[in-house]
């Protein structure tokens, strides 16, 4: 039967140009839109021309979907999740679609029909890179499962003119480069300027009386921002459920910019205009820190309240009351970026819609869940209550109100307890005052959730443990989870056909279905065929190294990958100590027994981060010196990959054999990463941190490399008074790998480059690695030994992915709906758009 046929099943024949399936359809649409929407023929046609067709092309399917979806949603008035994330780390969105529309094959057929190579057209696209990391890209995996699952959802966010910088290494060091990602157009989005809406900063507020004798208040902002909504669709993986990405672009209101034009000051408006389009300019750098940057405040203000105001759009557009709100849609707080939420959902149900206090607040907090996603302080975020004031002097006030009120019923609760007061208070008065954000989330909020079991515990235990005693009703763990379309299906073919050829290939959609790999783990073909794709796919790589760092590297070699952000706490330099001594014990034992070792980094630094960008350097002062060493020649190999992003993610975990997830353990929430190696058949050497712990419970203890302090002895040696030049004196192979980073030799001789970097770890060492080093070069050598029981490895590849099940997306997103959003599921039938209207 054709696709299309299967697909159109209801009785009108939809069957045309933009909506067909078969390779002729697809061929005429993709030339079609090669003439009329790029105005190119072929002999001008550039790669990024044809790119643009395809993408137009796939575009039209989803379109259909995506009408038939909302027009769905709209007749029944489905309960819907509304995500808020001041973060969307899509990544390359036409091979994604491709997968999902379930015609990956058919395309790359009909391209080849044409003289082209799918792989290359899709090279053109540029990434949509509006997000730091795990953060960012969760909120991506969230949008694809919930469609999947066929939840009615909406995300919202910002539509960042420039994301994630990219990243150059010069002279072994970061450099910044702006993300153009918009310059050569975006197919992948809808611009609704139709559905602009206003958002006041700064200004005052005046009290009045109104009509019927209320007290009410009153904004007069300096300033009016306009936020344009730029739609992106986001298909399920073979459903015909679209949902939407909403983003949101700064402009100033025309009506603004006409006033003081008239006035004569043209520049003075055209300036005005710019300062506007600020807002949405570019993404903070930032993974687990907070700034504390006014122009951030005022981001995360301005997505807010379009995305509130949008939601109280389509509330009455559906004909529903103010008071069904909270049936409608669910806030889900990715993060305490849109934590403004609160207080903006209060300002607008009273002040624009003239609610009472009680009403507005009972909708508030029925209709907010907040998720926490980091145990660092320094990511907390926190506002001096004056920049706040300024910006936002009506919300100030609402934020006073609601605490005042809070404060009411924990003094009621805990009489005589202001240490508790104090501590729990939405704002700091410790030194200057400041507006806490995860306080006011918990205070707003009927949901709160951690990231990983343990993240949790440690929430309860730790940074919300008051909240915890008042609200323990409100607290729930959802794992997270990642996307097996992308992270599996589209970036490890091989993989997936081996899968679909063992199981059938309904894991996609329901992956605990891997479970029945289990039973080939054993089996001598299997584990050959599974190693000859594990070669083939490090194959791949080591082309690709080749070709970016100018490497011969050897397939053959265990590749050992640790890819994320960089920070002090996921302690890339803690493994750079390993390596370090593990050449130095080669340099001293030639005959070592030891298997060869290619060592991959990648991973942004925060551009402020000094130590961070430190690391880097320190990666590639000692990937120069090992890999310009003859003695090392087939033996150790370091590589550094610029611009670690999502396409560059799905090249690397396929051919990962060893998964570096060795962050001080109660510092990761969650991770993510660790669940994508896992799925591509990597084995983890692990901290007891963040999901690492779950991964280990699934997998089983002997498929895991586990070292490391836990989390409570962490805190127990903390409080015993932690000295690591104890350490340092104590173990000759750590201080030798120290002294010979300090003394230059992976810095040119130069021995001041490092000095901050081994100054810290000396004297402070805040994540512990001098007191986990031992036990982590000990649980290398077990690695290395595994590695050469090709057999056993092979067993432990297999079974990490058979029993990683627990850690799609879908799953996680299946917990949010049970215990959290309570979102029915809404199965779509695709309609005639023509005749949506008779
Ligand atoms: C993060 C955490 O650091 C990760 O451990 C977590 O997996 C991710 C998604 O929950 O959120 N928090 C953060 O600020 N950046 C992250 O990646």
């Amino acid at each position: 039967m054709q696709p299309a046929a299967n697909l159109n099943h209801a009785a009108v024949q939809v069957e045309d140009d933009r909506t067909g399936l078969t390779p002729e359809t697809l061929k005429r649409a993709f030339l079609d839109n090669l003439f009329y929407i790029q105005g190119k023929f072929p002999r001008l046609a550039t790669q990024h021309d044809y790119y643009m067709a395809l993408a137009y092309t796939v575009r039209d399917r989803l379109l259909q979907r995506w009408i038939s979806t909302a027009a769905a949603y709209t007749e029944q008035g489905s309960r819907t999740v509304a995500y808020l994330s001041a973060e969307f780390l899509m990544g390359p969105q036409l091979g994604h679609n491709l997968v999902n529309l379930g015609i990956y094959d058919i395309v790359q057929q009909a391209v080849a029909d044409l003289g082209l190579n799918l792989d290359e057209l899709m090279e053109q696209e540029a990434e949509p890179g509006l997000g730091n990391g795990g953060l960012g890209r969760l909120a991506a995996c969230y949008l694809d499962s919930m469609a999947t699952l066929e939840v009615p959802s909406l995300g919202y966010g910002i539509r960042y003119e420039f994301g994630i910088f990219r990243q150059d290494i010069r002279n072994g060091q970061q450099v910044e480069v702006t993300d153009k990602w918009l310059r050569l157009g975006n197919p992948w989005e809808l611009p609704r300027p139709e559905w602009a809406v206003d958002v006041k900063l700064g200004g005052h507020t005046e009290a009045y009386t109104d009509r019927s004798g209320r007290y009410r208040v009153r904004w007069i902002p300096y300033q009016v921002i306009k936020g344009v909504p730029y739609d992106m669709p986001i298909a399920g993986y073979r459903t015909n459920t679209c949902n939407t990405l909403r983003l949101w672009s700064a402009q100033a209101p025309e009506a603004f910019d006409f006033e003081i034009f008239n006035s004569g000051d043209y520049l003075g408006a055209v300036q005005d205009k710019l300062s506007s389009e600020n807002l949405s300019k570019v993404l903070y750098p930032n993974d687990n820190i907070s700034q504390g940057k006014r122009l951030r405040l005022a981001q995360q203000i301005f997505f807010v309240s379009c995305s509130l105001q949008d939601m109280l759009r389509i509330l009455a557009r559906q004909g529903l009351a103010l008071s069904q709100f909270s049936q409608k849609f669910v806030i889900q707080l990715n993060d305490t970026h849109p934590a403004v939420t609160v207080a903006e959902l209060m300002r607008l149900l009273m002040d624009e819609h003239g609610l009472s206090w009680d009403a507005a607040w009972d909708i508030t907090q029925r209709s907010i869940a907040y998720t926490n996603h980091t145990l660092m302080p320094e990511a907390l975020e926190k506002w001096p209550v004056d920049m706040f004031g300024q910006l936002l002097p009506r919300h100030l006030e609402i934020i006073y109100e609601i605490n005042h009120r809070f404060l009411e019923q924990v003094r009621a609760r805990f009489p005589d307890d202001s240490d508790r007061l104090r501590r729990l208070s939405l704002i700091d008065e410790s030194g200057e005052r400041y507006v806490r954000m995860a306080h006011l989330a918990c205070v707003g909020s009927f949901s709160i959730n951690g990231v990983a079991a343990l993240h949790t515990e440690l929430l309860k235990q730790d940074v919300l443990k008051d909240f915890y005693e008042l609200y323990p009703e409100k607290f729930n763990s959802k794992t997270n989870g990642v996307t097996p379309r992308r992270f599996m299906v589209l970036s490890n073919p091989r993989q997936t056909e081996m899968l679909n050829r063992t199981i059938g290939d309904t894991w996609v959609s329901r992956l605990d279905e891997l479970k029945r790999l289990e039973a080939k783990a054993e089996d001598p073909s299997f584990q050959h065929d599974w190693h000859m794709i594990k070669q083939a796919n490090k194959g791949d790589l080591a082309n690709y190294m080749a070709k970016q760092n100018g490497l011969v590297i050897n397939p053959e070699s265990l590749f050992d990958v640790q890819v994320k952000r960089i920070h002090e706490y996921k302690r890339q330099h803690l493994n750079v100590l390993h390596i370090i001594t593990l050449y130095h014990r080669l340099k001293a034992s030639p005959n070592l027994e030891v298997p060869p070792r290619t060592f991959i980094f990648g991973g942004k630094a925060a551009p402020g981060y000094h130590v961070a960008k430190l690391m880097i350097r320190l990666v590639n002062g000692v990937a120069e010196v090992i890999n310009h060493d003859p003695a090392m020649r087939d033996r150790l190999k370091v590589v550094f990959l610029r611009n670690f992003n999502v396409r560059l993610a799905q090249r690397i975990y396929p051919a990962a054999d060893l998964s570096e997830q060795i962050s001080m353990a109660g510092k990761e929430a969650s991770g993510t990463g660790n669940m994508k190696f896992a799925l591509n058949g990597a084995v983890t050497i692990g901290t007891l941190d963040g999901a690492n712990v779950e991964i280990r419970d699934e997998v089983g203890a002997e498929n895991f490399f586990l070292f490391g302090l836990t989390a409570p002895e962490v805190y127990a040696l903390k409080a015993q008074g932690y000295n690591p030049w104890d350490y340092y004196q104590g173990d000759p192979e750590l201080k030798q790998a120290l002294d010979s980073i300090l003394v230059g030799t992976f810095s040119r001789g130069d021995g001041e480059v490092f000095k901050p970097l081994i100054d810290s770890l000396l004297n402070w060492d805040p994540y512990l690695l001098l007191a986990d080093y031992q036990d982590y070069v000990a649980c290398q050598e077990r690695v290395g030994q595994a590695f050469c029981d090709r057999t056993h490895w092979t067993r432990m590849s297999i079974l990490n992915v058979a029993r990683m099940g627990l850690f799609s997306s879908d799953r996680s997103i299946q917990d949010y709906c049970r215990d959290v959003w309570r979102t029915p599921a809404v199965p779509i039938e695709l309609t005639d758009h023509a005749q949506l209207g008779e």
